[in-house]
């Protein structure tokens, strides 16, 4: 891929399940770090995989991502060793996760920059929607 001298691409990955505004928080601090940002969307068959199941589907996860403004382009996640060949294929300036992988991702340090950032707080009244336990949403569903 030819990118513009001035382009600054900056890299995510993550499942993004129910989309919040933690995450929401997350692209925009990682958004203003470059030009453009990617992120890449596991599949529903990774998270099988990985033995992390989502609650919403690829594809729903997938068009969170692309509603969102802070994201430039979704790109599929199936392998927990693409991220090598992405950094170099999409010509990526900053690698970025959350600081729950604080040095799981220091290899690539010597191809781009990696950075961990902070996770975002929760700010509101209610914890998220996943954050609930199910027999509570039952019991509230149920008046
Ligand atoms: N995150 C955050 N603040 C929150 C919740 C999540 O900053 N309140 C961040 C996480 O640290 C992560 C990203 O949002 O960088 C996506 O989180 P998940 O959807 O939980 O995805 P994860 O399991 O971290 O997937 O191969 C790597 C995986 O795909 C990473």
């Amino acid at each position: 891929m030819i990118t513009p001298l001035t382009s600054r691409i900056v890299l995510t990955y993550g499942s993004f399940d129910l989309f919040h505004q933690g995450h929401a928080r997350l692209l925009q601090r990682l958004s203003m770090m470059g030009t453009e940002l990617i992120v890449g969307c596991s599949t529903d068959a990774y998270n099988e995989k990985m033995g992390v199941p989502a609650v919403t589907s690829y594809a729903q996860r997938r068009l969170m991502l692309e509603s969102c403004r802070f994201v430039s382009r979704v790109i599929a996640e199936q392998d927990w060793d693409q991220k090598y060949t992405d950094i170099i294929n999409y010509n990526v300036s900053v690698f970025a996760m959350g600081e729950d992988w604080t040095g799981q991702f220091d290899q690539f340090e010597d191809i781009t920059q990696v950075v961990y950032v902070p996770r975002a707080e929760i700010i509101g009244t209610r914890k998220p929607f996943h954050a609930v336990q199910h027999n509570q949403m039952r019991a509230v569903a149920a008046g």
